[in-house]
């Protein structure tokens, strides 16, 4: 990718646009050839096939048809440990996207400096069950905790941020990149919810060949359901024990002789996890009610 900090204003060739119907033809990420036309304007005369797409798929040909970002090579899944308080289930739904799609997916805890406030469960508590299969960020802006460490994560890649609004992902891209100053919302005291003040996804630049997104449509998306047979496969840590139960089209949340319950009873399996996927597999909309 030519790092360059030059805008131009490019439209899409009209023989592209017909070939790519249905799918977004250029979106965030992608990587374009262009004819430079005068006046900072160009052509997009090719956009070059995604390595990996973020984004909403057709339930089943699987074909991507909303783009969050295009050619991620990671997915930092961004919760505060407190204001808001973590939503895990909304997390489940984000990793099953990024699983689908084979992206590798990061968890960033934020606000750590106020962790355990109000009575609340300690972030590292909260979070034990995905710490077994997910490389974790604990990090505040406040006190600076973990920003090294995260800034190592993301060197020289393009990652998307994702989560709730509210639980920090504006600030933490105002410390990774002084140079451009992000809108931030406050959060209400009253209910913990932040007000949304981002829309469309947006790369940000910021030195070293790192870019990193933000990613405002990834709440919607997961609303999507996932077909059945894809949904345990999700759940990497079921993958071990998938193809061993006595049922080969076994749904693992009732059958005999199920290896995925098997592990769950040993603790080989986070049971929080496995109670989510049995939400899900039973079509119980678990986020129905408004999401934070
Ligand atoms: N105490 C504390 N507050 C934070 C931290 N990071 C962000 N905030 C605050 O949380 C609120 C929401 O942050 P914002 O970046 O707008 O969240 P976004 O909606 O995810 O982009 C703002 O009032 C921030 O100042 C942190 O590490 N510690
Ligand atoms: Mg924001
Ligand atoms: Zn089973």
């Amino acid at each position: 990718m030519a790092e360059t900090d030059e805008v131009v204003i490019a439209t899409v060739r009209g023989q592209l646009k017909r070939r790519r119907r249905g799918a977004d033809v250029v979106a965030v990420g992608d990587r374009v050839w262009l004819t430079r036309l005068p006046d900072n304007e160009a052509v997009i005369d090719y956009v070059a096939p995604r390595t990996r797409t973020l984004g909403r798929t057709a339930r089943h040909t699987r074909d991507v048809v909303q783009v969050i970002l295009a050619n991620p090579d990671q997915v930092m899944f961004v919760f505060a440990a407190h204001r808001p308080e973590p939503h895990l289930r909304m997390l489940d739904r984000f990793i099953i996207l990024a699983e689908l799609q084979d992206i590798p997916i990061h968890l960033v805890v934020t606000k750590l400096d106020l962790d355990g406030l109000d009575g609340a469960p300690l972030a590292r508590d909260v979070f034990a069950e995905y710490a077994r299969s997910f490389p974790m960020h604990y990090v505040s802006i406040r006190t600076g905790e973990g920003m090294e460490e995260l800034g190592h994560a993301l060197v020289g890649k393009v990652s998307a941020m994702a989560g709730p609004s509210g639980v920090g992902k504006s600030s933490l891209l105002n410390v990774l990149d002084p140079g451009e100053q992000r809108d931030t919302a406050e959060v209400s005291i009253a209910t913990g919810k932040g007000r949304h003040t981002t829309v469309g996804t947006r790369l940000h630049s910021i030195g070293n060949g790192t870019f990193v997104a933000d990613t405002p449509g990834m709440r919607a998306i997961t609303m999507v359901a996932v077909p059945a047979e894809q949904l345990d496969w999700s759940f990497r840590e079921f993958r071990p024990y998938l193809g061993q139960c006595f049922y080969q089209d076994c749904t693992h949340v009732h059958e005999p002789d199920c290896a995925v319950r098997d592990a769950v009873a040993k603790a080989a399996i986070p049971v929080g996890r496995y109670q989510s996927y049995v939400a899900l597999r039973q079509g119980d909309e678990i986020d129905n009610s408004p999401v934070r």
